[in-house]
C-alpha cells in the first residue's frame, strides 16, 4: 500500500487528507481541517499565512508516515522573500481593493490584445501581475513564491514555481510554457524574482530537519510539486470517460470550462474573458471564473450563519425565476452584505428584489446555473470542441438543487463528484510520479459514488431566463 498526504488550502478552510492506494483503489481520509480566516489590518486584507503553515504542520503530524506530500491552494497570491530568504510582510488577499483600476490602466497602456496573446489569461483585477504593480515592497524582493510554493519552501528549503499556478500570474507565456520575461520587463516588473518553473509531478525536495522534528515524519519524506493550483488538481480528478466533457469546479468560485490540447487566443475568446490556464501534462484549462458559491456563502454570513440545508430546502420550494442577477458583476467580488447587493442589482436592472431568504437563495442558484449555461456554450463555441456531459466536482457537487438546475439550464446530463476533487488530484499526481498509478481518471471512477442529474423538460423556461440575464 502507498500513502500520500494532500494539503488542500481553500478560501475558507484548509485540510490535510491522506490517500491510501491499494489493489487499484484509492481511499481518502481527512486527517486535519483548520479554518482559513483572512485578517484585515491597516486597511489591507491579508491571509494569515503562519496560521495556514501551522495547519499544514499539524496535519502532517496527524497524517503519520507517508510516501510523499503535496500542496495545492487557490491561485494568484504570493509571498515575497528578501535577499536573505525571509518573507517580506504577510501575503495579501486577492479580494483586497489595492488593485482597483490597475488592470484597466495596464490594458489601456499595453493593449489588452497584446497581453492576451502572450498569457492567454482572463482579465481579473486580482491577477498576480496587477497585484505586483500595486506592491509597495517590490524593491526589496529577491524571490516571488506563489502560496503553495512558499509553504513548500518552508517545508523543504527548496525554491521553485509550479507551472499550473504560475500560469495564473499573467507573467507566464502560455504558448511556450515559460515565464514571459519580456512582458515583465515592459511592465517594469523585476523578472529576476521569478523562480525556475517546476512541472507537476516533479520532485520539490525533502523535509527540513526542523519540520521533521515538528511533525514526527522522517526527514527523507519527499515533497512533490503537484498541480498546485487547486483548480488544476480538481480537473485532474474529473472522472471523465471521453474528451467531450465540460467541468465545473464548484467551490467558493465556479470554474467552468473545458480541457484542451492547446490554447485559444482569438479576439473573440479574449472578449468573452476566457482563460487559458495550465493543467497537468501540458493540457490547457480553458475556462471562465463564475463568481460561484461565494455569493451564497456571504449571504449565509450576513444572516448570522443561518443553516444551509434549511435554506436550500426552502429555496427548492420557492417560486422560480423571480429575479436573475449576473454573478460575474464586479459588485459581488469583495466581502460584504450580499443580500443588499443582490437587491441593489435587481433595482438597478428594473426587477423586483427577492423577498426574503428562500427567494434570495433561489435567485442566486438559478443565476449561477444560467451563468454555467452561458460559460459552457461560450466555451464550446469558442474552442470548437463539443461536449456531451458536464462534470461537477468540488464541494458544490453536494448541492443537489444546484446540480439539477445546472442539468436543466445546460440541457446536458450532470455527473456530480468527487467532492474532494482537488485533494484527490493532488494525491494522485504524487502517486503517478512514483509509478503507483498510471490512469488517474480511471482510478477516480472506480473509487467514487457519482450522482447523475438528467436535464428536465423546462428547457424553454431556462432559455427565457437566459435571455433575461443577457439583457442585464
Ligand atoms: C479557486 C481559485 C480559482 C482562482 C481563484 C483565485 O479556488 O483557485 O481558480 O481564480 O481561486 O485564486
Amino acid at each position: 500500500m502507498s500513502v500520500y498526504a494532500a494539503v488542500d488550502l481553500g478560501a475558507s478552510s484548509g485540510r490535510v487528507m491522506t490517500a491510501r492506494i491499494a489493489d487499484g483503489r484509492v481511499r481518502l481520509t481527512e486527517v486535519h481541517r483548520f479554518a482559513n480566516r483572512p485578517v484585515r489590518v491597516g486597511g489591507t486584507l491579508h491571509w494569515d499565512i503562519l496560521a495556514l503553515y501551522r495547519g499544514v504542520l499539524d496535519g502532517l503530524r496527524a497524517a503519520g508516515p507517508v510516501d510523499s506530500v503535496g500542496i495545492d491552494s487557490w491561485a494568484v497570491d504570493y509571498g515575497l522573500l528578501d535577499g536573505a530568504g525571509r518573507l517580506i510582510g504577510n501575503p495579501v488577499h486577492y479580494r483586497d481593493g489595492r488593485t482597483d483600476g490597475i488592470m484597466e490602466r495596464v490594458a489601456a497602456d499595453m493593449g489588452a490584445e497584446a497581453l492576451y496573446q502572450v498569457s492567454g489569461l482572463q482579465f481579473l483585477p486580482f491577477n498576480t501581475v496587477y497585484q505586483l504593480l500595486a506592491e509597495p515592497d517590490l524593491g526589496r524582493a529577491g524571490t516571488l513564491l506563489m502560496i503553495p510554493d512558499l509553504l513548500t519552501h518552508w517545508l523543504t528549503g527548496s525554491v521553485g514555481a509550479e507551472a499550473t499556478n504560475a500560469s495564473t500570474t499573467g507573467l507566464y507565456d502560455v504558448r511556450t510554457g515559460g515565464w514571459a520575461r519580456g512582458l515583465a520587463d515592459r511592465l517594469g516588473l523585476p523578472a529576476g524574482i521569478l523562480p525556475e518553473l517546476r512541472r507537476p509531478g516533479s520532485a520539490a525536495g525533502t523535509l527540513r530537519a526542523e519540520v521533521a522534528a515538528e511533525t514526527g515524519l522522517p526527514g527523507s519524506t519527499p515533497v512533490t510539486a503537484v498541480a498546485s493550483h487547486d483548480t488544476a488538481s480538481a480537473v485532474v480528478a474529473v472522472p471523465a470517460v471521453t474528451d467531450r466533457f465540460a467541468y465545473i469546479s464548484s467551490g467558493t468560485w465556479s470554474l467552468v470550462g473545458l480541457e484542451l490540447p492547446r490554447p485559444v487566443l482569438t479576439e473573440e475568446s479574449r472578449l468573452a474573458n476566457f482563460t487559458n490556464e495550465g493543467g497537468l501534462d501540458g493540457t490547457i484549462r480553458y475556462l471562465r471564473n463564475v463568481m460561484g458559491l461565494w455569493i451564497l456563502q456571504e449571504c449565509v454570513r450576513a444572516w448570522g450563519d443561518a443553516g444551509l440545508p434549511e435554506l436550500l430546502a426552502a429555496a427548492a420550494r420557492a417560486r422560480p425565476f423571480q429575479a436573475v442577477i449576473d454573478p460575474d458583476d464586479p459588485a459581488f467580488l469583495p466581502p460584504g452584505d450580499m443580500p443588499a447587493r443582490i437587491a441593489a442589482f435587481c433595482e438597478r436592472t428594473g426587477q423586483r428584489p427577492p423577498d426574503g431568504r428562500a427567494q434570495t437563495v433561489r435567485c442566486v442558484l438559478e443565476s449561477l446555473a444560467l451563468a454555467y449555461r452561458r460559460a459552457v456554450r461560450d466555451a464550446v463555441r469558442l474552442s470548437g470542441q463539443d461536449v456531451e456531459v458536464v462534470h461537477v466536482v468540488g464541494g458544490g457537487a453536494r448541492n443537489a438543487l444546484l446540480c439539477q438546475m445546472t442539468a436543466d439550464a445546460t440541457g446536458l446530463p450532470v455527473i456530480a463528484g468527487p467532492v474532494e476533487a482537488a485533494a484527490l488530484g493532488n494525491a494522485l499526481v504524487q502517486a503517478r510520479a512514483q509509478g503507483v498509478v498510471s490512469d488517474i481518471r480511471a482510478l477516480v471512477r472506480r473509487g467514487e459514488q457519482l450522482v447523475t442529474y438528467r436535464p428536465g423538460a423546462e428547457e424553454e423556461a431556462w432559455a427565457r431566463a437566459a435571455a433575461r440575464l443577457a439583457d442585464r
